[in-house]
């Protein structure tokens, strides 16, 4: 949906930002034959990752630059093939897959595929990385925050300190909200699922929805109330297992 208004509900700030589908802006990348790549969320804006929407318009075929970084794709329609050494996943809407810096992985989407692709540069604990996790959200358990049963978590990675990050789907029911204002030094890049409702990011309320991005710098005071009569999720990456220094 284009405005040709000169509006956007899109807000960039030195602390967060709000990243709404009619500012998307498309570009290619090498490599990446049939797909285009929107980075709503890049390290140029002040975050220590990125996130980027992938959409492809033919089958093609890549692989996942992993020098350093690790990556985490989250499909959100069409087909996408994994392929790591002799083995190969299949993923489809709400799949996910953990790449880790040591692998190569070669990737097969089909056309009019959509995926998020979020890259960081992984802090390893020891001597190992982790290797491949491959999952699907639904099958994720799903615990109440702090007793509250109106607001649901899904851990998509095993909860093991070897990960340098968590990927959670946290799904709210028509009312329920964060219990408090966060603050914290870990950063989020968050993506819309389905509903929507209020975000306060620093000393702003956004209305949001389905399709929308969030970046959430260091330290940015945080909260969510959920609107509409229908569930809200989101999926929202978290730097985790590691100090800030
Ligand atoms: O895990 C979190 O920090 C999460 N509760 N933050 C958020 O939803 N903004
Ligand atoms: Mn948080």
């Amino acid at each position: 949906m284009l405005s040709r208004s000169g509006s956007t509900r899109s807000t960039i700030r030195a602390n967060h930002a709000l990243l709404t589908p009619e500012s998307f802006e498309r570009i290619t990348q090498p490599g990446w034959d049939g797909a285009e790549f929107v980075y709503v969320i890049t390290p140029q804006m002040g975050a220590r990752f990125s996130m980027a929407l992938v959409e492809t318009s033919a089958a093609a075929e890549a692989t996942i630059d992993s020098s350093g970084h690790a990556s985490f794709l989250f499909v959100l329609g069409g087909q996408l093939e994994v392929k790591v050494g002799s083995g190969s996943h299949r993923l489809t809407a709400e799949d996910f897959v953990f790449l880790p810096p040591s692998l190569a992985a070669g990737l097969r989407y089909e056309n009019a595929t959509r995926f998020v692709l979020y890259q960081w540069r992984f802090i390893a604990s020891g001597e190992r990385y982790p290797d491949l996790y491959v999952g699907h959200a639904s099958e994720r358990p799903s615990s109440a925050l702090r007793g509250d049963e109106t607001l649901q978590v899904q851990k998509l990675l095993p909860t093991d300190p070897i990960f340098d990050g968590e990927f959670n789907i946290m799904t709210f029911e028509p009312g329920a909200s964060l219990a408090y204002v966060e603050t914290h030094f870990m950063e989020h890049g968050l993506l819309f699922l389905d509903g929507g409702g209020v975000y306060r990011l620093d000393e702003n309320w956004y209305p949001v929805e389905k399709g929308d991005f969030i970046w959430m710098g260091p330290h940015v005071p945080q909260w969510f109330g959920a609107l509409g009569r229908t569930r809200s999720r989101y999926l929202i990456y978290k730097n985790y297992n590691r100090s800030p220094i």
